[in-house]
Parts: C-alpha cells; structure tokens; sequence
C-alpha cells in the first residue's frame, strides 16, 4: 500500500526576506531561556494545545509520530508529580546517587532537590516516547529512531512556547520510570521529557550563562557552493 503523492506547497521567499526572517528569529530564540521560577497565574489551555499541535509538526522515522504529550493542570495531580520527583532528586542530591562530575557540573547552576515549580506552574507537560506502537488490528508496530522523533519535537515544542510568550523548562527528574505509573501510561511508553509551563516569577533569575560562539559550533569542510557568501553578516544587506 503506498501513499498518495500531492504537489509540496513551498512558498518561496525573496533573498532579502530570507536574511530578515533568519536575524529576526535568531535574535528571538537567542532570548530563550530555561526558567525554574515561575507565578502561579493562568494559562489558557488553547496555548498548550497549540504548542503541542506544533511539536507535532516534527518529523520522525517512517511518520509514525513515536510519542504522547500527556498534560496536566490539575493540583493534585501536578502535587503527585512533585512530590515523586523530589523523592527522586533528594536521593541524587542528597542520597549521593548523583557522580562527582556530575555534581561539579551542576554546581555552577545551583540546582538542587527541591522542585517548587512542577507545583507553581498552572501546566506540567510530560512528553512519553511511544517504543513501539499498535496497528488498527491491535498488532505491535515498529517505530523508528524513536529519541531522534521525540528529541526533535520536544525541541519545536519549546521553541513554539517561547514564540508565544511562555516559558518552561525541560526538566529530566532521574529516574523517571515514577511517571508512567502515576499517569497511569501503557507499557510501550516512557517518560522522555517534562515540561512545567507557566509565565516567569517577578523575581525570577537565571543564570548568566554564555552560548558557544558560531565558531566554536561551525565546522565546514571544503569550499562554499558558489554565491552562499552573499546572504552573510560579513557582507552586508543583500539588495
Ligand atoms: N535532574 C536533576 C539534575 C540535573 C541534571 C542536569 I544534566 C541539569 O542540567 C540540571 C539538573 C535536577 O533536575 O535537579
């Protein structure tokens, strides 16, 4: 059985239109960041449906979409989750369960077992990986590089939040096997990412981190294909 094929709806964009919509959205992504003090003040469940509708969009092996966004605003709920993952985290913080590089690492980020914020936000996100999944006949189907699909879409899915003016915190409560029982999940899924959701606390910080530079990320090999210098910050606005 195979596919229908349709003509791609591309739009094609001016060189100058390129330019301004590749600065614009660096300058907005670049505004990102990941925050771990939020208000309790609402966010309509349109936004969240949105965001995931998005991440949804991503791409993943043989389309079979490998993952769930399992949401909650519910207090009790987002207690529950609270609570375990502290269990969790009090354990590697405390308990000696995280390695000395590991602590080192962290360190700088002054992180540590309470997790306030999973019970703050009016939304927690857990986004599960779906192993494998079930055909219309019920028959276990195979997917396809499974954390590749759901690494890409967690990456649109923070990246739609930011757009709409939220902001959240890809959050990886170790171990995260708590999540599947709680939130009653099958058995071909497990936790892959949380998300608590909300708008940033008054007084909320974040570290004064600094991104790799473009060099330091950048590696190309041979030579340019002919004209791709004309779209560069080194040579000015393109006419
Ligand atoms: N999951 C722990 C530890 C942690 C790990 C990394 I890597 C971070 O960038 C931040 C925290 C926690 O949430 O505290």
């Amino acid at each position: 059985m195979s596919v229908t094929m349709i003509p791609h709806e591309f739009t094609r964009l001016s060189g100058d239109e390129q330019r301004r919509r590749a600065d614009a959205f660096f300058e907005e992504m670049d505004r990102r960041r990941s925050v771990r003090l939020f208000s309790d003040e609402p966010v309509p469940r349109h936004l969240i449906e949105q965001a995931i509708r998005t991440a949804s969009t991503a791409p993943s092996g043989a389309h079979r979409q490998p993952w769930t966004f399992v949401v909650t605003g519910d207090p009790e709920v987002k207690r529950q989750i609270r609570e375990a993952a502290e269990e969790e985290e009090r354990v590697n913080y405390e308990g000696g369960r995280l390695p000395e590089h590991w602590r080192q690492a962290l360190e700088p980020l002054g992180t540590d077992w309470h997790k306030d914020f999973l019970e703050t936000v009016p939304w927690v996100v857990v986004l599960f990986e779906q192993r494998f999944g079930f055909d219309a006949a019920g028959q276990k189907m195979h997917h396809f590089y499974v954390k590749e699909s759901c690494g890409i879409a967690a990456g649109m899915f923070i990246t739609a939040l930011h757009h709409m003016g939220l902001a959240t915190l890809p959050h990886t409560p170790s171990p995260m096997a708590f999540l599947t029982k709680l939130l009653g999940r099958p058995r071909n899924e497990r936790p892959f990412c949380m998300f608590p959701i909300g708008f940033p606390a008054d007084d909320c910080v974040v570290p004064d981190l600094e991104r790799k530079t473009l060099d330091q990320v950048l590696v190309e090999i041979g030579e340019s294909p002919r004209f791709s210098r004309q779209i560069g910050p080194d040579t000015g606005p393109t006419t």
